[in-house]
């Protein structure tokens, strides 16, 4: 017989046809009463398989007492309530490690996009200005200048190793110095000082909220750039959003946001933003990469075996 899992949320195709096939998966968003589905579900289901940016909170977890592990698709927990799940004995997973590259290259992208402002550049070719309007607008070299990582992590290791073959000198930020051979500040205001842009990679909930504030954006200054490639929780976006509007920031690459996928609609409108919607890990490869992570944790699991890649 195949081991029950619920899957919270639609996800990645290729991970829910393999979920589907090994497992009995009940689809929660598919059932017509999710509290009934998870009422039948509550006496036997061990596993939770978790997609995209909907809470795991105590309440989902009190509604099924049996539950052991939540795997979640993705290296960010920050919408599964930890605590909550410590608490309970409950496994948490995650998938880092097969998605920095990816990240990273995607971290490097709006580090030169936000700068040389090609997407700007590309839109104004599109819109057939170049014969009338003559040459683009002169942007910013990105060699020469520094980037300040705020939470050098495996993923911000990497986009260190990339900036540097730029030109780039790197300086970080962490709760705790590592080391590595970047120069070290030790608050976000004096790395905000000592940068030109100021890269945001750190994990997202409650511990790093609001992390990327008025001071912040103040201390990093008229030149300087904002790039996050984190969570939108960790930048004060309406702040972020009129700085930028006053041009007390240059400008800002961003792959995340507070309520995505809902943007704030006066960030279209501007010309020194450039915006993804958070496409950082979004390959083919890289996705496969984070779903068979995901479902090797189960497997390992329902075996009686240590998961791989546990978070708590
Ligand atoms: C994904 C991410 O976009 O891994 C993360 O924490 O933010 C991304 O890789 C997300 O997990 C997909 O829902």
């Amino acid at each position: 017989m195949k081991n029950e899992i619920i899957i919270t949320a639609q996800g990645h195709q290729g991970t829910l046809e393999r979920m589907q096939n090994e497992f009995s998966a009940l689809k929660l968003w598919e059932a017509p009463d999710r509290d009934a589905a998870l009422k039948a579900a509550a006496p036997r289901l061990r596993a939770l398989a978790h997609f995209g940016h909907s809470r795991v909170d105590s309440k989902l977890m009190d509604a099924l007492p049996k539950l052991e592990l939540i795997a979640n698709f993705g290296v960010g927990v920050d919408q599964i309530d930890l605590e909550a799940a410590k608490q309970r004995h409950i496994i948490v997973t995650n998938t880092p490690d097969v998605l920095n590259d990816c990240v990273a290259d995607t971290a490097i992208a709006l580090v030169l996009n936000t700068l040389r402002k090609f997407p700007q550049s590309e839109a104004y070719l599109r819109s057939g200005y170049w014969p009338t309007r003559g040459p683009y607008p002169l942007a910013t070299s990105v060699g020469g200048k520094t980037l300040g990582i705020l939470g050098l992590g495996r993923i911000g290791e990497a986009i260190a190793k990339r900036a540097l073959a730029f030109g780039m000198q790197i300086r970080y930020h962490n709760r705790h110095k590592k080391n590595v051979p970047y120069a070290y500040d030790a608050n976000p205001v004096a790395l905000a000082k000592n940068s030109h842009v100021l890269l945001i990679v750190t994990p997202g909930g409650a511990g790093t909220a609001k992390l990327v504030n008025a001071k912040v954006l103040d201390a990093l200054g008229p030149q300087g750039y904002v790039v996050n490639v984190a969570r939108g929780s960790v930048v004060d976006e309406p702040v972020l959003l009129r700085y930028l509007r006053e041009k007390k920031i240059a400008g800002a690459g961003l792959d995340v946001f507070e309520h995505e996928p809902k943007v704030p609609a006066e960030f279209y409108a501007l010309d020194n933003a450039v915006l993804f919607p958070h496409v950082a890990s979004a390959t083919i490869e890289t996705r496969k990469a984070m779903g068979d992570l995901q479902v090797e944790n189960l497997h390992l699991h329902f075996a009686g075996k240590p998961v791989k890649t546990r978070v708590v």
